[in-house]
């Protein structure tokens, strides 16, 4: 195959429009699937919204990929093949740094070994090595600017976690009573991963936990009645995380941790079993995934501040976009402001392909739903002060079904301001 040919041929321009809280509407676009190859899966969206990372492939060979979005409009973007180096026959993208200019992954040769790398434009893929003893690595994720990685070593069945910072890998381990330790997301700052750890005995014993340089790691506990927690991503500032947990081999769920709310079940999407979080917003409001019964999918988005699960293949059309026949099966990530998910699903014609949708979001402080935040938003907290309410139309902004002093202080940080 001529790789390098696919790589130039294929520069797409999407016509999605519409973006920003003031937005009349939504708007969805698949990514396309490049030439010569038959699928595309988005992985990570960069937290700034400007970039989708993940891999496009044919059997046999995997590519690499980072679609750039426009902002605000995501207009115009490119796609970008980035390939295996011989004799590495895969390569994906596993994360993106925050504002979408380094891309970092894995590259496999067969079996035998699997190496991390970073990628951007002016430098393009470099190996990252791995950790002393460890012979194989992958990286999973990046800070704001991409100066620092995070990424995991292995060898057999062992496995530690590592942060890259110029060229140094600076070990994370595993606390007692785990044996492997995973790093699956870092905030913006760098100064803070997430990931899960995983016990020996039983196997199936895996907990989230919190890794700062200076404090090492936490552990952050179970959803009341779930025996598991594993982290897949957290939001830009490392204030929430989320993953899934649920009672190992019976059933699994969306999770969502912060430090206010502790560790919480995310609600089920009516009538699907499973599912998992695999992004968060900024303020911890929005939270994207997937639900599962089978091998069928649908993505979600969780509005923590109403409590309602929503089928984006429902939503998107309710608010003004067209799926033109796009299933989306998974929602990958989202956008630190919340108005941006990417994720992958299937064409009309079955083929895997990743997406994009803009979702102009709520407004926090408006009770109304006019888009401004004055009296008449104070006029119905006021109203519901000191009661269980549900949702910004009863003066509940921060999600946790009581209307109190803390909606009063999301109002009044906003009093004043349009959306
Ligand atoms: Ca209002
Ligand atoms: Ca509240």
């Amino acid at each position: 195959m001529n790789s390098h040919g696919i790589r130039r041929a294929f520069s797409a321009v999407l016509a999605v429009t519409g973006c920003g809280a003031i937005a009349a509407g939504a708007s969805f676009a698949p990514l396309g699937i490049p030439p010569q190859l038959t699928f595309s899966q988005a992985l990570r969206l960069s937290t700034g919204g400007t970039a989708v990372v993940g891999y496009a492939g044919l059997t046999g060979t995997d590519y690499a990929f980072r679609r750039t979005l426009t902002d605000p409009a995501i207009g115009a973007g490119v796609y970008t093949l980035i390939e295996p180096t011989s004799p590495a026959t895969s390569a994906v993208a596993n994360g993106v740094s925050g504002d979408g200019a380094v891309v970092v992954g894995r590259e496999t040769a067969g079996a035998a070994a699997t190496t991390a790398w970073r990628w951007s434009q002016a430098d393009g893929k470099q190996p990252l090595g791995s950790l002393a003893g460890w012979t194989q690595s992958f990286a999973v994720c990046a800070n704001l600017d991409g100066s620092i990685i995070g990424g995991n070593a292995s060898t057999g069945s062992g496995q530690r976690g590592f942060r890259w910072v110029n060229g140094v890998l600076q070990q994370i381990n595993p606390v007692a009573g785990f044996s492997a330790a995973n790093v699956t997301a870092m905030s913006s700052d760098g100064l803070l991963l997430t990931g899960y750890f995983q016990a020996s005995s039983p196997t199936d014993r895996f907990q989230w936990y919190q890794w700062t340089p200076d404090g090492g790691a936490v552990l952050r506990p179970y959803a009341d009645g779930d025996d598991y927690a594993i982290a897949n991503n957290a939001n830009a500032d490392g204030s929430a995380i989320v993953g899934v947990g649920g009672v190992w081999g019976v059933q699994s769920g969306p999770v969502f941790w912060s430090d206010k709310t502790g560790t919480e079940r995310l609600p089920m999407l009516k009538g699907w079993s499973n599912g998992q979080a695999h992004g968060v917003s900024g303020d911890g409001l929005l939270v994207v995934g997937s639900v599962q019964i089978g091998t069928t999918l649908r993505a979600v988005l969780w509005d923590r501040s109403s409590g309602i699960a929503h089928d984006l293949n429902e939503l998107l059309p309710s608010r003004g976009a067209n799926l033109n026949g796009f299933t989306l099966e998974h929602a990958r990530g989202i956008s630190d402001d919340g108005t941006i998910i990417a994720g992958f699903g299937r064409t009309p014609a079955f083929a895997r392909d990743s997406w994009v949708a803009v979702l102009p979001r709520s407004c926090p402080g408006d009770a109304n739903g006019d888009l401004l935040i004055n009296a008449a938003d104070l006029s119905v907290l006021l109203s519901n002060f000191g009661q269980a309410a549900a949702g910004p139309s009863n003066g509940d902004f921060n999600g946790d079904g009581v209307c109190d002093a803390a909606d009063l202080s999301v109002l009044l940080s906003q009093f004043g301001q349009a959306c």
